[in-house]
């Protein structure tokens, strides 16, 4: 692996993006400062650098965003849908146009490799905005029965992984069916739903539809209690999405929650090797392996598990871990310290068990919070690194030998997210596809993501459907 920053580096233009030393709240179509004044930092996680001061929401401030958004539901569920969808196909294209500018200053704030934010978030963000616009005027034809109704204000609390992304898989479904929006994004990557609130502002979407509510966990926690709430939508741990549970339990609130995972990639001995070495990379290292779906299991079949580790050593050998800003960087910054002293740990406990570790040789630059790519083999089903999301650039290997002993060890987990097949023969992809308990299962491809396909979890992964007609539902009275 080439060290941080010994080649001459290509890096995107920081230029192309302008960050104020400052952001506010953005309530009823305004940035304002918190009730309190509280504000707190955001920081480049690949250089610790202060990117920008934010204000901190608390309860008051929620409570002044809940009753702009329960204003505007008035005039925007009485909206026709067609009404609505012209100003989402207006965000969907401003955020096409802006991309360039969205994706350097996600790149900034998350610290993931520009051409992930360039190639596959930004992409994904404006095709979800898409793809629910043309929704809005046909959800008397989305199979629940003539004229479903909005059910009034979500709250949504989105995490750190895809900022952008889950504003979108939130925010999109949520407007096509004619709710009203506040979102709190994480304290770690508050910046990009900050350009968004601007975009909204853009398209002339009216006042109250959406509001951003920056902050920390409390802020979350006060927007999931708030009584004129009636949808809650939660992507995060399964901690806390066990907490909201409680929290919303006895009252009429509508939930969906998308949780953690520990997703099976299952490589057969007919498996064409290269394609699945990539699969397997892509599985658990894009995004730094920051990915609720993540494959973060690898199930190799026995006879080929020495020569399918091989090739998998040597292409690690071979991705950049550096600069996100630079188009050539495979491995981004770990998001935060927290995350990084998360990962630390559990792979900490992964060598004290006996597994035994092997990392991608490489130099990790002396500012930032960086993790090197790290193979666990010899890993049995009872230990930590093989039960516990470790939410980073980590895979643990086990084997198997017939293809029942693949199902139950992949099964063998509290969530149920994810997983791969790889495989040559078509009827085996399905006959263990059909008895995978996840909720997305590839074949011969992994982290493939379009806006028509549900995606949610069985277990402690959650439950409800993100994406597809399926993601109207949670929106909607039915
Ligand atoms: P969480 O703590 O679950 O954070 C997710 C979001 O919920 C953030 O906006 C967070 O705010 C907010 N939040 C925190 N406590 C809350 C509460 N009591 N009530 C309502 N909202 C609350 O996740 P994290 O700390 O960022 O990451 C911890 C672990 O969660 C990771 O290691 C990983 O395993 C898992 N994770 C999973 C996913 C997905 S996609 N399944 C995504 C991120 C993390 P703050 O940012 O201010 O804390």
């Amino acid at each position: 692996m080439a060290s941080a920053f010994e080649y001459a580096p290509a890096p995107e233009s920081r230029s192309v993006v302008d960050i104020a030393p400052s952001y506010g709240l953005f309530i009823d179509g305004e940035f304002t400062d918190a009730a309190d004044g509280k504000v707190f930092k955001t920081v480049s996680p690949a250089s610790e650098e202060v990117l920008a001061e934010i204000a901190q929401a608390g309860a008051a401030d929620v409570d002044r965003a809940v009753k702009a958004a329960r204003k505007a539901f008035e005039k925007w569920s009485a909206l026709p849908g067609s009404e609505r969808a012209k100003y989402l196909f207006r965000i969907a294209r401003i955020i096409q146009e802006r991309s360039r500018e969205l994706a350097v200053l996600e790149t900034l704030d998350n610290g993931k490799p520009i051409r992930e934010t360039r190639d596959a978030d930004l992409p994904l963000v404006a095709a979800h905005f898409f793809y629910y616009a043309g929704w809005a005027d046909k959800l008397d034809h989305a199979g629940y029965g003539a004229n479903p109704r909005p059910l009034g204000v979500a709250g949504q609390v989105i995490p750190w992984n895809f900022p952008l992304m889950m504003l979108a898989w939130k925010i999109a479904p949520a407007l096509a069916t004619g709710n009203t929006v506040v979102l709190k994004p994480a304290q770690t990557t508050p910046l990009s739903a900050l350009f968004f609130a601007d975009i909204c502002r853009q398209a002339g979407l009216p006042k109250g539809v959406v509001n951003i509510l920056t902050g920390y966990g409390d802020a979350g926690a006060a927007l999931v209690e708030h009584p004129d709430v009636n949808k809650v939508a939660f992507t995060g741990s399964t901690a806390v999405g066990k907490a909201i549970a409680r929290q919303v339990a006895g009252t009429s609130k509508k939930v969906t929650l998308e949780l953690g995972g520990k997703g099976a990639n299952i490589v057969f001995d007919d498996a064409p090797i290269d394609q699945a070495v990539e699969g397997i990379v892509s599985g658990i290292f894009f995004n730094q392996g920051q990915v609720c779906c993540a494959g973060s299991r690898l199930l190799v079949q026995e006879s080929i598990h020495d020569e399918l580790i091989d090739s998998l050593k040597r292409r690690l050998t071979t991705l950049r871990l550096g600069d996100p800003l630079d188009k050539n960087t495979d491995i981004g910054a770990i998001n935060s310290a927290e995350q990084l002293a998360r990962i630390t740990a559990l792979a900490d406990t992964g060598e004290a068990e006996g597994a035994e570790r092997w990392s991608a040789p490489c130099e990790l630059p002396n500012a930032g919070y960086w993790f090197a790519p790290t193979l666990f083999t010899n890993v049995s089903q009872s230990h930590t690194v093989a039960r516990d999301e470790i939410f980073g650039p980590v895979l643990s290997v086990l084997t198997f030998r017939t293809p029942d002993e693949a199902v139950a060890k992949a099964n063998n987990s509290q969530y149920g997210l994810s997983a791969g097949i790889w495989t040559e023969k078509g009827s085996r992809i399905l006959a263990v596809a059909n008895k995978l308990r996840a909720g997305v299962v590839w074949a011969n491809t992994f982290n493939k993501f379009d806006p028509t396909s549900p995606f949610g979890g069985y277990k402690e992964s959650g439950f409800g459907r993100e994406g597809g007609r399926h993601g109207l539902e949670g929106y909607l009275d039915v």
